[in-house]
């Protein structure tokens, strides 16, 4: 196995497909209902137009960001894994210091095929949501950003359907046409994640979801990297390096509208952005707290068995699990870990929980000490221009559909709110979508140009000048 990437194959891949003819065949059988998928629920109307997109060609440092037009249907999707680490040993949990697994383990095979599955949901999932965001896109450099992070999202689908067909048989066959099956926001054929059915209409939406919920794919594409299943290790590892690029367009775009609403509230005589045709604050406020909060559910319960088997059978690892330094030991055998439970009367009670129990609560306490530095980094913007307005995630507690304090009505600081409309009201509302779609109700399409309701790009694509020709249309 070698870092460089046969491209020349009809699946570009690393895994050295050409040596495997079953593998390449189901592969292939698998592609056109793909390549329909991303014809029928990719991005909308772009699809003959010439990207300015990255494209992996090795796997190393220097080959994995190749910058090059091609039209979205002939992007080399492909199969890429990191390089095999030698002796690699199982860091965690039972079967720790063992040789890792490059295959499955009879016994962990559902177990894994669930997390396979649950992972390779979400990846066309946010595909599907973004597919209208196209026509209303602030700047030719924003719209390169959002087919960059859905092609990648669609290799991120190839990425989960190698390891279904390469390790799991007929199951993974048919678990593989399911990922093309189930539709996002569908009633009958939901996607499997709560936060992966949610609307994302406007550019707003699309930069919260890239912050936040992007960041949870990090932490938990991290914790699957530590897995003693080496396959899907090496390939979450890839994928991590992706994930980058995804979560700063979702942060330098929060920070463009934040600097953007900041000057057009100076100029404003009542410091109204809404007055001046910008995003108002508080309404930014109320995404962030709603695309936060669909976000913490993905970690799932903070007590949860399915986490500790997980831990136990050196499955899914905690973040950072295998880094030296980080943790002091890896069976986790002993102690607890403390979480909030609702008590009587509004009251709030902290619980130790077993700690393999609480894996899913470590992961997502790391999670939001993350999500805190890119709130601080707007902020900053905030505060540079002279404007008292603090952004906030909300309380963990806020607008919960997981988790002990599901369906309970609570404050973003945190204290129990009346009812369930009360918590509505610091959610988007309907006003809020459509004030946002009466701002974005056309592209800005001309080179240099951006949308006024945000600042200029502050971050170049491969060294390019902001003005450039991100995208060539048909
Ligand atoms: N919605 O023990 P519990 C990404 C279920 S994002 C619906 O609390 P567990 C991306 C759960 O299945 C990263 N159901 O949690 C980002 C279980 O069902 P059963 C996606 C939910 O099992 C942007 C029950 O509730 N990756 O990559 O530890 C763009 C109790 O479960 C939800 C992964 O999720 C929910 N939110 O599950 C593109 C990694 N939460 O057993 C891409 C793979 C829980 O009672 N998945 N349930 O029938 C996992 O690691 C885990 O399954 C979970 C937590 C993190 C989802
Ligand atoms: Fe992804
Ligand atoms: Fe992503």
């Amino acid at each position: 196995m070698t870092s460089s990437v046969d491209l020349s194959a009809r699946i570009p891949n690393n895994v050295d497909l050409a040596g495997d003819a079953k593998l390449r065949r189901a592969l292939e059988a698998w592609q056109p209902a793909f390549l329909r998928w991303w014809e029928e629920r990719g991005p909308e109307g772009l699809q003959r137009d010439e990207i300015y997109l990255r494209t992996a060609i090795a796997v190393d440092r220097e080959g994995w960001a190749h910058y090059d037009y091609v039209k979205m249907p002939d992007y080399r999707w492909g199969i890429f894994l990191a390089p095999p680490e030698p002796e690699r040993a199982i860091a965690f949990g039972d079967p720790a210091g063992r040789p890792a697994w490059q295959t499955v383990p009879g016994e962990l095979r559902a177990t894994l095929r669930r997390l396979i599955v649950t992972q390779g949901d979400t990846e066309p999932a946010s595909v599907e949501q973004q597919r209208r965001l196209g026509a209303r896109a602030p700047s030719l450099y924003d719209l390169r950003n959002l087919l960059q992070v859905n092609v990648e999202e669609a290799r991120h689908l190839w990425a989960m359907v190698y390891l279904l067909f390469s390790h799991f048989g007929r199951d993974g066959r048919e678990e593989a046409e399911a990922l093309l099956e189930r539709q996002s926001g569908e009633a009958d054929h939901p996607r499997i994640l709560g936060a992966f059915n949610r609307p994302i209409a406007t550019w707003l939406d699309f930069f919260c979801f890239a912050t936040f919920t992007d960041r949870d794919g990090k932490y938990q594409l991290a914790s699957l990297a530590e897995s003693g299943f080496d396959p899907l290790s090496r390939t979450c590892r890839f994928m991590l390096t992706e994930e980058a690029h995804h979560l700063s367009v979702g942060e330098t775009g929060i920070r463009r509208i934040v600097a953007r609403t900041a000057e057009l509230m100076k100029r404003d005589p009542n410091e109204d952005a809404r007055a001046q045709g910008g995003i108002d604050l508080p309404l930014l406020q109320r995404f962030v707290n709603h695309w936060f909060s669909e976000s913490l559910d993905l970690f799932g319960a903070p007590d949860s068995s399915n986490a500790a088997t997980y831990f136990a059978t050196g499955l899914k690892g905690r973040y950072q699990e295998s880094k030296p330094g980080v943790y002091p030991e890896h069976a986790l055998l002993e102690g607890g870990y403390e979480v909030e439970k609702p008590g009587a009367g509004g009251a709030i009670e902290r619980e130790a929980v077993p700690s393999r129990r609480a894996t899913n609560a470590m992961l997502q306490d790391a999670y939001v000490r993350e999500c805190e530095k890119s709130l601080a980094n707007w902020n900053q913007a905030l505060a540079r221009a002279g404007i008292a307005f603090t952004l906030r995630l909300p309380s963990p507690r806020f607008n919960r559909k997981i988790g002990p304090f599901a369906g309970l009505a609570f404050r973003p600081d945190g204290t129990p709110a009346r009812d369930t409309r009360e918590t509505a009201s610091h959610l988007p509302s309907a006003a809020d979508g459509e004030y946002l779609a009466s701002l974005q109700d056309s592209p800005v399409l001309e080179r240099g140009q951006c949308a006024s309701w945000i600042g200029a790009p502050t971050h170049k694509i491969n060294d390019q000048p902001l003005d450039f020709e991100y995208v060539r249309f048909a």
